[in-house]
């Protein structure tokens, strides 16, 4: 086989609709790879660490050695862990496990051990100023063929509540040059899911799957209070109960409800689940390709995971690239225990930006069968879309105090 080093490392910023960054790698065979390194309000920093820090390290080495690139990164740095360094590290991965599918010729989900499943499971996102507007969003995602949808409608007497659009675009959080202030009330929450619940299960019955983001907003007892009182309405998962810095606060929810827990989208690392999985204090992971290392660690954390009978539902919001997408979506169809993939379609502008060969049909997803992860950039189109600073929203109670967004 033709040597393949690494000749070039190239990171590319470009906002076709919202920021991204996408690092390039280029081989001395003539072959290039992509990944992902967005992090939602901290781009630029996971740019500099790739462009200053990474970069010159990758710079003749053997494009082939995923694994040792991998720890060469992690260990290598001294300086492990956290979301920006396992963005840079994941942008690596991917651009690596691309690189080396497009050598083989194959789809990348084909290396990683071939199809598990006919497709990926998608959930879509139904959102609403109102009751009525979250019904009516609901039964629009159903005509598009999603079997598993999540839920989040306004909360009466609480302005701005997350999940829900700001204005009349379609939901993306990151949408301010400042951060944006948001209010929250958890008594005025803790009564209206209960009955957005049922509103939701008593127009559309319980053969869809229904999901809820509580968007870490909950003292571990309140989460498990907000569990046991959804029981009745079968959720799919409730995300994102409590924050899960303590990864121990999951135990008291789980003596509390049945209702499934899900979570991890702030995860980067084996480390931080390995109480929640080994004490089997949740049903579903949710770290992604991007902010948990890439594909490398995540095969990693879910083959923990599938030893405990937790089962994976990675994040897949619009601040992921849909080169992130596309390679979540081999992974995916690759491994025993999926759950469910997050899809939140991206905006026309970053998809043309992103040519992909990934598609969606009645509520599945498939990566499809492009060499490598199948996405593409226009790269040429890059100077036309330049970084624009967005910040995610940070969040109060209605007395001012700092809480979690
Ligand atoms: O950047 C933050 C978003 O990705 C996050 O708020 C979305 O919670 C989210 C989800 O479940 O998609
Ligand atoms: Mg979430």
């Amino acid at each position: 086989m033709a040597e393949s080093k690494i000749v070039d490392a190239k990171v590319i910023v470009a906002c076709p609709a919202r920021n991204f960054v996408t690092l390039k790698i280029t081989t001395s065979d003539g072959l290039y790879g992509l990944g992902d390194g967005t992090l939602n309000g901290r781009e630029l920093a996971v740019a500099a660490y790739l462009r200053d820090h990474v970069a010159p390290c990758l710079i003749g080495r053997d494009a082939e050695r995923i694994e040792d690139t991998w720890q060469y990164l992690y260990r290598g740095a001294y300086w492990r862990r956290g979301p920006v360094t396992m963005a840079a590290i994941a942008a690596v991965d991917v651009a690596l496990w691309d690189l080396k599918a497009k050598r083989a010729g194959m789809p990348l989900y084909q290396l990683l051990g071939g199809r598990c499943r006919e497709g990926v499971t998608v959930y879509a996102h139904a959102n609403g100023h109102s009751l009525d507007g979250l019904l009516d969003s609901v039964a629009h995602h159903i005509e598009l063929g999603y079997k598993a949808i999540r839920v989040q409608a306004a909360v009466p007497g609480v302005p701005d509540v997350y999940g829900v659009p700001h204005g009349s675009q379609p939901y993306e959080p990151a949408d301010s040059s400042l951060p944006r202030e948001e209010t929250w009330s958890t008594p005025k929450y803790m009564r209206f899911a209960p009955e957005m619940m049922e509103a939701v299960r008593a127009r559309f019955g319980f053969d869809l799957a229904l999901l809820h983001d509580a968007h870490h907003r909950l003292t571990p007892i309140e989460a498990a209070a907000l569990g046991k009182s959804l029981e009745g309405y079968r959720l799919f998962w409730l995300e994102d109960a409590t924050p899960a810095e303590n990864q121990e606060a999951f135990r008291l929810i789980r003596q509390h409800t049945t209702t499934p827990l899900a979570v991890g989208e702030v995860f980067n690392s084996i480390f931080d689940c390995q109480r929640l999985i080994s004490e089997q204090l949740i049903d579903y992971i949710r770290t992604s390709v991007v902010h948990a290392g890439g594909i490398t660690h995540l095969r990693r954390i879910a083959s923990f995971a599938g030893l405990y009978g937790v089962r994976t539902g990675c994040h897949g919001p619009t601040d992921l690239s849909p080169i992130g997408m596309g390679a979540a979506l081999h992974f995916d169809l690759s491994i025993p225990n999926f759950g469910i993939q997050e899809h939140m379609p991206h905006a026309p502008l970053t998809d043309e930006f992103f040519p992909h060969a990934y598609t969606y049909a009645n509520g599945m997803m498939h990566p499809g069968e492009a060499p490598g992860h199948g996405v593409e950039i226009d790269e040429a189109a890059a100077e036309k879309f330049p970084y624009k600073r967005a910040y995610l929203p940070v969040c109060r109670l209605e007395d001012g105090t700092m809480h979690n967004w």
